[in-house]
């Protein structure tokens, strides 16, 4: 692996090349080396990262459905983001707002860059809160509307107090503000913490409660959740944020437990709940029919209710055989396969359980925008360097409510839990999990991707939609695992029965042996290839 990183880098300019050096890992799962994350990337270097907006509006508070999110700029920023993450709502009655699908813009012009955008904005909210009469609308700012210096906080506390019945509130989640979508998933939480959080105090009924923190129902995951934790007893007081709405976010402090999916868009809420209202959190995942089973014991665990840890028992022993038939019909055709996986900041690890269920080896993998903890555990967080970039979001400030603090658990509860096993706040990242000697590459570059695929070529390749055709014209199979190619849910143990059948149809495909490119076809291997097909 040491002579693959020399191949990636030995065609950057010395400069460009010492500074890749620092993300391109060889791992090792016992000593976890440091990885560089969360840095900018060099510019003239074609990346798979995204902006802070998508980060802040698609990701975080995209999926609420109730709620109207204006984007404040120009519309192709609205329209871009406009229904592209498959994150699915339903509502409960035909009566109940679902505002997802539309897309809500100032639709800014040069005029308004010129003399200031404010005035438009107030009417633009003012026309949604007159059609829809929503419970709360979101502004987010594009990256002009930081450049010109609009207020997009005033503008909507005026609205607010104009309205009295509509939360109105903004997000400074230009663009630019900071590396990649990371930045915005932190100002997302923050927003969402001040402005929503606490609102709503409606004791749900249930005996065992938690939020669902970091799933945002993409291509349906979270419906095969909610059938599972309903199957087993256990009620989402409030999912952040897929299938949600407002009133959950209000009501996220009455929850008895934080399980989060993704930790790197959500560990922030996750803090921050524990601090105010003395909510732990726990690492869960729901990708994988062994993964989810795990998480599904650790929740039981967590509450420690006899009934409750039988009751789940009970759902394991019902679902797993329908997976079993499944995977041992498929595992003798995909074992030994290899797969890279680059992915934002949490599926290049979750995905990791479901391809080694497949009988299938993760030799690189990688996220785009994730922080080193989530490469090497939480326990680096007192050592990870804040850089100026960083320094730019705000850290919220937060102390235990002086009325609403409880501790679910008291410290020794916590302590006879972390003894089982159980990681309480803490999640342990993706290097430990990951072979030794396998590659670790942090926000790889199209170069590098293509590069890899030359030397490993692995049986298939997971990214977005911007890898997707690049990667097949070179022969490989490329699995989205942000869209999943419209297929889906991969949650659970029904997700589990789509993921591997879809990735069999996949990597045993002949089809991707045939291609070339036209410019690498003569009339000879054209003739062998046709006679090796038939
Ligand atoms: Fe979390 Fe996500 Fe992801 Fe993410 Fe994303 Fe996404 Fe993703 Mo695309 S919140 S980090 S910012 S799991 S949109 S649902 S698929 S890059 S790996
Ligand atoms: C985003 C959204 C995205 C993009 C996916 C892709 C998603 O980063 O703004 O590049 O294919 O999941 O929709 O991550």
């Amino acid at each position: 692996p040491s002579q693959v990183r020399e191949e990636l880098i030995e065609k950057y300019p010395a400069k460009v090349a010492k500074k890749r050096n620092k993300s391109i890992i060889i791992n090792d799962p016992e000593t976890v080396p440091e990885v560089q994350a969360n840095v900018r990337t060099v510019p003239g270097i074609i990346t798979q990262r995204g902006c802070s907006y998508a980060g802040c509006k698609g990701v975080v508070l995209g999926p609420t459905r109730d709620v109207v999110n204006i984007t404040h700029g120009p519309i192709g920023c609205g329209f871009y983001s406009w229904l592209t993450r498959r994150n699915q709502t339903k509502p409960e009655t035909d009566a109940d707002a679902n505002f997802i699908t539309y897309c809500f813009s100032t639709d800014m012009q040069e005029e308004n860059i010129v003399f200031g955008g404010e005035k438009k904005l107030k009417v633009a909210i003012q026309e949604a809160y007159d059609l829809f009469h929503p419970k709360a609308i979101a502004i987010f700012s594009t990256c002009p509307v930081g450049l010109i210096g609009d207020d997009v906080h005033a503008a909507s506390r005026e609205m607010k107090e104009k309205f009295g019945d509509c939360n109105v509130f903004g997000f400074s989640c230009e663009g630019y503000r900071g590396v990649s979508q990371s930045a915005g998933h932190h100002i997302a939480n923050n927003g969402i913490f001040k402005h929503m959080v606490g609102r709503n105090n409606e004791i749900k009924e249930g005996k065992f409660k938690l939020n669902l923190l970091g799933e945002y129902n993409i291509g349906g995951d979270a419906f095969e959740i909610e059938r599972i934790f309903n199957k087993c007893g256990l009620t989402i007081n409030s999912s952040f944020s897929g299938n949600s709405t407002v009133g959950q976010l209000e009501n996220a402090h009455m929850a008895d437990l934080n399980a989060i999916m993704c930790h790197r868009s959500i560990n922030y809420m996750g803090d921050m709940l524990e601090t105010k209202y003395g909510i732990p959190w726990m690492k869960i995942n729901f990708i994988g029919a062994e993964s989810s089973a795990k998480s599904l014991r650790k929740i039981a665990e967590y509450f420690g209710d006899a009934e409750l840890k039988a009751r789940v028992e009970e759902v394991i022993k019902e679902e797993m055989p329908k997976v079993k038939e499944v995977i041992d019909e498929i595992l003798p055709r995909t074992s030994g396969k290899t797969a890279m996986l680059f992915v934002g900041g949490s599926r290049a690890h979750h995905y990791q359980d479901l391809f080694s269920e497949l009988g299938m080896t993760t030799v690189a993998a990688g996220y785009e925008f994730a922080h080193r903890d989530d490469y090497e555990g939480r326990e680096v967080l007192p050592n990870i360097k804040v850089d100026a970039d960083s320094k730019n979001i705000e850290e919220l400030k937060i102390e235990a409510d002086p009325e609403l603090y409880k501790p679910r658990k008291t410290e020794a509860e916590l302590e006879e839990l972390k003894a089982k096993g159980l990681e309480i706040n803490s999640y342990e990242g993706m290097m430990k999990q990951m072979m030794k000697k396998s590659l670790v590459v942090d926000d790889i570059s199209h170069y590098e991707s293509e590069k890899l695929i030359e030397i490993y070529k692995p049986d298939i390749f997971c990214a977005g939609v911007k890898e997707k055709y690049v990667v097949q014209k070179m022969g490989v199979p490329l699995k989205q695992l942000h869209s999943y190619d419209y297929g889906g849910p991969y949650t659970g143990f029904e997700g589990a029965v789509n993921f591997y059948r879809d990735i069999d149809r996949m990597v045993n495909n002949p089809v991707w042996k045939l291609i070339k490119a036209p410019w690498q076809k003569t009339a000879d291997s054209e003739k062998e290839s046709l006679s090796a097909s038939y």
